[in-house]
């Protein structure tokens, strides 16, 4: 009888590409970014601003992965998805996480996640304006600019820093958005808007904020997802359910085990845009 292993792969070699490609779209986009004041001048609009600017990111990202591993497939938030062999990777994007910040000149981050059957397998986030890289291979720990990372361990409710996004002008499309603040807001210490849902998970991941929740994508938040679970955190949507729910509707909670269960205790009422 013919017996087929499946050999594990290391991934640190990929990464290590990752990260030099994320840091080339961080330099590319950055160039554009400096120039968020133009916008006052109208030499171009908000929308095409940040579109070219995430345009030109994918693109970079994508050739770059896609000439090095050309069996594996390819999914961007700019363009249609590019398939190919490899039945089990894929790459997942997204070349501008924070597109509201980036026009007003904050910071915003870079995600690059390879996936592999239903795991997130390498993960790389940049943030080009405070030059954090954030890397995580499962099993091998989380790390920000190589130092190991660990969720915040406070537990006290008066100093939970709680991170979330809120939409202004396209309201009913998330609604309960306002209400989840009223939901949650005392006795916490702080609620804090990041603007990027990536760079918010990564927040957690190394205790700048002691949670994070938000409905939203999930090429937005993988790679954070994994780096606060490899920097002891938890993740699961918003009535504790795990990744075969979440990664399809993105209603997540993100946080240290304290945060996690006032969230949970605190979000399970409230309003939001995918049924339960
Ligand atoms: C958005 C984030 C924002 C968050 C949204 C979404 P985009 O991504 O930047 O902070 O609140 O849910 O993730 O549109 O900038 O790629």
């Amino acid at each position: 009888m013919e017996i087929h292993l499946i050999m594990p792969l290391s991934y640190d070699a990929v990464l290590d590409e990752m990260v030099a490609t994320a840091r080339e779209a961080g330099a590319l986009t950055l160039e554009h970014f400096k120039r968020f004041r133009d916008l006052e001048i109208g030499i171009k609009g908000p929308a095409d601003f940040v579109s070219d600017a995430d345009r030109e990111s994918e693109l970079l990202i994508r050739d770059r992965l896609m000439g090095r591993w050309p069996d594996w497939s390819f999914y961007g938030e700019e363009f249609p998805p590019t398939e190919r062999g490899d039945a089990e990777h894929r790459w997942l994007v997204d070349p501008i996480d924070g597109t509201t910040n980036f026009i007003n000149g904050q910071h915003y981050t870079i995600s690059i996640a390879l996936r592999r059957g239903n795991q997130t397998v390498a993960g790389a986030l940049y943030n080009p304006v405070s030059d954090e890289m954030f890397t995580a291979i499962p099993g091998q720990g989380a790390f920000m600019n190589g130092e190991r990372l660990r969720v915040s361990q406070q537990a006290d409710v008066a100093l939970f820093a709680i991170g979330t996004g809120l939409p202004t002008p396209n309201l009913q499309l998330y609604p309960g958005a306002y209400q989840r603040l009223d939901a949650i807001r005392a006795p916490i210490g702080a609620i804090r808007i990041v603007g990027s849902a990536a760079n918010s998970a990564a927040y957690v991941a190394m205790g700048r904020l002691t949670g994070y929740f938000e409905e939203t994508g999930f090429s937005d938040t993988a790679v954070g997802i994994l780096c606060v679970q490899e920097a002891g955190g938890v993740v699961t949507d918003w009535w504790g359910r795990g990744p075969e729910i979440y990664e399809q509707t993105g209603t997540l909670i993100i946080a240290n085990a304290a945060t996690h269960a006032y969230l949970l205790e605190h979000l399970k009422d409230v309003p939001r845009k995918n049924p339960k």
